[in-house]
């Protein structure tokens, strides 16, 4: 049986909707973000960042949540236009577009959330971040508007991309992304996405509904 390595709330979740998505079973382990267990040799034999998710599968270990989208598309043939067909190169990008989202949330997650005195936080870096999110959103909501999908049909770009709009919309208000909030209504009547859900664990990052960006 497949192991996920994941963390409740985290991009591991990406993972294991696509698994649902595929119809393939796999058990869970779960981590923490903050005890310290991701530096332990144990996890980085696993991955070697110390990051959330790996995934042990077909008897090896894979770790980039990328990755593992692209070799579960490609090894089960599915979820994904096929290498060297036309729409490869938008499934491509946006596989890696949301990676450049995800990253600008992780480092609000950082400054919101984790860091501790609150004197550490950087406002002017905060300030950068949220603006540096909303174009993506913007580029986002252009790509949505008059389609269901980030492709033609639903694919595995939409577990990497759907992933990251419930953290999008704690930074960046709603109201102003019409097409991404029916997007996310479309991801969230997806029965592999409920089940997936079911099965994750929660969210154990937020607290809050809305992070305002204060001066302090
Ligand atoms: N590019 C990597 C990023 C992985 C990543 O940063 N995961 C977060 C959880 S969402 C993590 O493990 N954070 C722990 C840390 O930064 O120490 C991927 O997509 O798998």
């Amino acid at each position: 049986m497949s192991v996920l390595h994941h963390v409740p709330g985290s991009r591991s979740l990406r993972v294991l909707w696509l698994l649902e998505e595929l119809g393939e079973p796999v058990d869970l382990r779960i981590w923490s973000l903050t005890d310290g267990s991701l530096r332990s040799p144990e996890f980085r034999a696993l991955s070697p960042a110390g990051r959330i998710p790996a995934l042990e599968i077909d008897g090896r270990v894979i770790f980039e949540s990328g990755a593992i989208v692209e070799y579960l598309t490609e090894t089960r043939g599915r979820l994904a236009p096929a290498p060297g067909s036309a729409e490869r190169a938008d499934f491509l990008e946006w596989l890696h577009f949301a990676e450049t989202q995800a990253n600008i949330l992780q480092s609000l997650n950082i400054h919101h959330i984790f860091l501790r005195p609150e004197s550490a936080r950087s406002v002017p870096l905060m300030r950068l971040d949220t603006k540096r999110l909303a174009v993506t959103m913007q580029a986002l909501e252009a790509h949505l508007t008059g389609r269901n999908w980030i492709l033609r049909d639903f694919s595995a770009a939409d577990c990497m991309l759907a992933f990251n709009i419930d953290a999008m919309f704690r930074f960046v208000r709603a109201e102003g992304f019409p097409a991404i909030a029916a997007y996310r209504a479309r991801v969230q009547a997806r029965p592999a996405y409920q089940r997936a859900l079911e099965r994750a664990g929660g969210d154990t990052i937020y607290t809050q509904e809305f992070y305002e960006l204060t001066d302090g």
